[in-house]
C-alpha cells in the first residue's frame, strides 16, 4: 500500500509540529512506522491524503458509534452555523444539553460542560477537594485521565506507551497528593486510606481503556463505592470513553453502581471537542459561581458541540437497539480472532467489553497494569502493519482499544477477520 503523500505531509509536519502530530499516539511511533494522514470520513472507513481507504476501528478514539459523517447527525449544521460560532454567552441549547445528560447518567443531577476529557477531571478533582475539604486523591495505574498535572502520574495511554510514567514539568509538590494504587486490588485502596484521613476522593475509569481494555470486576467497582461511602470520600468515574458509548448510561448503568460525580468528553459532543462533568446536586453547588471552586471557559457549552451532542444523544436514547447491534458486531469480531489465534498458535488474547476491543499479545488474566505490561509490544507493532497494509486502522499502540460502530458492516467485520488470520500467520 502507498502511503507516500502521508510520507511526505510528515515530513514537513516534523518541522513545525512537535512531534508532527497534535497528540503524540498519532505519531505512529509504537508501531514503528510513520503516521497516516487522514483526509475525510464516511461510514465505517476513513480514507487518507494517497487515496487508500481503512475500516476504521479507531472512530476518533470513540465517537463514531454512528460511523464518520453520519447525515443524522449533520442535518442541520449549517443553520446552526449561520447562527454564530461562539458568543460566550449563555445559549439555550446548554440548558437542553445539561437537561438531557441529567436525565441519563445515574445519579446526576448537575451538569457543567467543558473542552475536554482533560478539563473535565481536572475540574472534577478540583470539586472534590473543594467539597470534601481533603486533599489526596486516588488514582490507579494505567488509567488514563487526561493531562493535568496532577493526574499524569503512571497514567495509560500514550505516556505508557511512551515510557514516561510521570511526565517532566510536573512539579513533584503536585503530585504529592495523588495516590497511585493497583487496578482491580481492593486491598491497595483499603490501605490508602488507613493510612491517610485526608483522602478526597478517588477517580477512575471504571471500564480502564488506556492500558488497553481492561474492565473494571464488579466487586472492585462496588468495594470502591463502600469505601468511599464509609471514608467522606466521593466516587468519581471517568466515563470519557464509556460513557454513552457502551450503554446510554454509561458503567454507571451497567454495572449499577452511582457514583458521586462523573466525567465525559468527546462522545458526548459526537466528536467535537467536548468534555463535562456533573454529580449529586449538593456537590455540584460548590461550583462558581454558585460555590467557591473557579473553573471557567469562553468554549465551553459552545452551540455548535452543542447541536451534535444533543442530536447524537437523542438518536441514542430514540433507538437503544444501537447497542445490541454493537455488541454483536463486538461478539463477531471477537470470535474470529479467538478462532485465528487458535488457528494460528500466535500467543494472543482478544478481551472484549461490550463495544469495545483489545487484542493483547501476551497470555493469563489482564487485570491490571502489571499485567498488561508483559504484553509483546513488538508483536502488536508487526501486526498494527499487516493490518494497515490490508486496509484496517487498528489503535496505532498496544495499551489502546478498538472501537465499534454501527456503521462495521458484515462485510467490515469478514474483512478484518480475514485479514487478522492473515496477520497473525504472517507476524508467528
Ligand atoms: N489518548 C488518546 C487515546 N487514548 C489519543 C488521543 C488522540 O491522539 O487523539
Amino acid at each position: 500500500m502507498n502511503r507516500e503523500k502521508s510520507r511526505k505531509i510528515y515530513e514537513e509536519a516534523v518541522k513545525y509540529i512537535p512531534g508532527g502530530v497534535n497528540s503524540p499516539a498519532r505519531a505512529f511511533k509504537a508501531v514503528n512506522t510513520g503516521p497516516v494522514f487522514v483526509k475525510r470520513g464516511y461510514g465505517s472507513k476513513i480514507e487518507d491524503e494517497d487515496g487508500n481507504e481503512y475500516i476504521d476501528y479507531i472512530g476518533s478514539w470513540g465517537p463514531a458509534i454512528l460511523g464518520h459523517n453520519d447525515e443524522r447527525l449533520m442535518d442541520g449544521l449549517g443553520e446552526v452555523i449561520e447562527k454564530g460560532m461562539s458568543f460566550g454567552l449563555p445559549t439555550k441549547i446548554e440548558v437542553d444539553m445539561a437537561k438531557a445528560m441529567v436525565d441519563s447518567y445515574p445519579g446526576m443531577d448537575m451538569v457543567r460542560m467543558v473542552n475536554s476529557g482533560t478539563e473535565a477531571t481536572m475540574s472534577a478533582i478540583r470539586v472534590a477537594r473543594g467539597y470534601t475539604g481533603k486533599n489526596k486523591i486516588i488514582k490507579f495505574e494505567g488509567c488514563y485521565h487526561g493531562h493535568s498535572d496532577s493526574l499524569l502520574v503512571k497514567s495509560g495511554s500514550g505516556t505508557l506507551t511512551y515510557g514516561v510514567p510521570t511526565s517532566l514539568g510536573v512539579p513533584k509538590a503536585v503530585v504529592e497528593d495523588t495516590i497511585v494504587c493497583r487496578f482491580n486490588d481492593l486491598e491497595d485502596v483499603r490501605k490508602a486510606f488507613a493510612e491517610s484521613d485526608d483522602i478526597a476522593g478517588i477517580i477512575l475509569e471504571p471500564i480502564a481503556g488506556n492500558m488497553g481494555l481492561i474492565p473494571g470486576d464488579k466487586e472492585f467497582l462496588q468495594g470502591l463505592r463502600e469505601i468511599t461511602e464509609e471514608n467522606g470520600a466521593l466516587l468519581i468515574f471517568d466515563e470519557v470513553i464509556t460513557g454513552y458509548r457502551i450503554a446510554y448510561g454509561g458503567a454507571a448503568e451497567v454495572y449499577g453502581i452511582t457514583p458521586d460525580m462523573a466525567c465525559f468528553g468527546k462522545i458526548i459532543g459526537g466528536g467535537m471537542p467536548v468534555g463535562a462533568y456533573g454529580g449529586k446536586r449538593e456537590i455540584m453547588k460548590i461550583v462558581s459561581p454558585e460555590g467557591g471552586v473557579y473553573q471557567a471557559g469562553t468554549l465551553s457549552g459552545n452551540p455548535i458541540a452543542m447541536h451534535l451532542g444533543i442530536r447524537s444523544l437523542n438518536i441514542l436514547k430514540e433507538d437503544p437497539s444501537i447497542y445490541e447491534e454493537m455488541i454483536e458486531t463486538a461478539k463477531k469480531i471477537e470470535q474470529g480472532f479467538k478462532i485465528n489465534i487458535e488457528k494460528t498458535g500466535v500467543k494472543a488474547k482478544i478481551v472484549r467489553y461490550r463495544n469495545m476491543l483489545t487484542l493483547f499479545f501476551g497470555e493469563g488474566e489482564f487485570k491490571n497494569f502489571d499485567d498488561v505490561e508483559k504484553c509483546d509490544t513488538d508483536m502488536y507493532a508487526k501486526y498494527f502493519v499487516e493490518m494497515l497494509d490490508q486496509g484496517i486502522m487498528l489503535p496505532p499502540a498496544q495499551f489502546e482499544c478498538m472501537f465499534i460502530g454501527t456503521a462495521h458492516s458484515d462485510r467490515d467485520i469478514e474483512k478484518t477477520i480475514e485479514a487478522n488470520y492473515i496477520a497473525l500467520n504472517n507476524i508467528k
